[in-house]
């Protein structure tokens, strides 16, 4: 039996950094084209192609069934016409395989969706531990107006399936609105035909 190491990384809860990650991923407004609801401003916004989130991957450890891995997402603020930041959005290529994630600064939303397109819509704030169960699309949207930050935990095989979001959308959008955050419908959301 070849045994994996134990290992401890040290997650900065003032930034999300983590000094030792094996990689960071960085997310600009390039590479969510056209996943917000105001094409027109978002393609106003394209030219400066701002920051909008990263993700810093703690270890490189196997991606096999059995292992963890573990990350945090440190997602900017700001909007794209009323709509606010946030991830591209995602099922686990291995769609059965579920999540956590713990909110470590700055305020947000967590987005759900099952492939026959029913929304979940859960808050999370600092120590909000939120479950992504199997079969469950996810996305996490900054409400507020620092940095929103959080650690997510998952199966080292759940892998990433990025094209059926591309292709159909989340049902709902979160906006501003005069009093907060909004969920309204995503007009361009487009309902599977059978579910995915
Ligand atoms: C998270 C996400 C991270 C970035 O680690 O991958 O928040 O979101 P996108 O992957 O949708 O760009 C996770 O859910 N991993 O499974
Ligand atoms: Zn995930």
């Amino acid at each position: 039996m070849t045994y994996f190491d134990p290992l401890t990384r040290h997650v900065r809860l003032t930034d999300g950094t983590i000094p030792d990650a094996a990689a960071v991923q960085t997310r600009r407004l390039r590479d969510l084209e056209g996943l917000f609801v105001d094409r027109a401003a978002e393609r106003a916004l394209m030219a400066s192609d701002p920051l909008v989130y990263e993700v810093h991957e703690a270890t490189d450890g196997p991606k096999e069934d059995g292992h963890l891995l573990f990350s945090t997402t440190v997602l900017k603020p700001g909007r794209v016409g009323a709509e606010y930041f946030m991830t591209k959005g995602h099922f686990h290529a291995r769609s059965d395989r579920a999540e956590l994630y713990y909110g470590l600064s700055g305020e947000g939303m967590l987005l759900l969706q099952t492939p026959e397109g029913r929304v979940d819509v859960q808050p999370m704030i600092p120590g909000a531990a939120s479950y992504v169960p199997p079969h469950w699309g996810h996305r996490t949207i900054n409400t507020g107006s620092e940095d929103f930050v959080f650690l997510a935990v998952y199966p080292a095989d759940a892998g990433y399936d990025y094209g059926t979001i591309a292709t159909y959308g989340f049902a709902s959008a979160v906006v501003a609105g005069p009093d907060g955050p909004r969920v309204i419908a995503n007009p361009h959301y487009r309902p599977p035909a059978s579910g995915a």
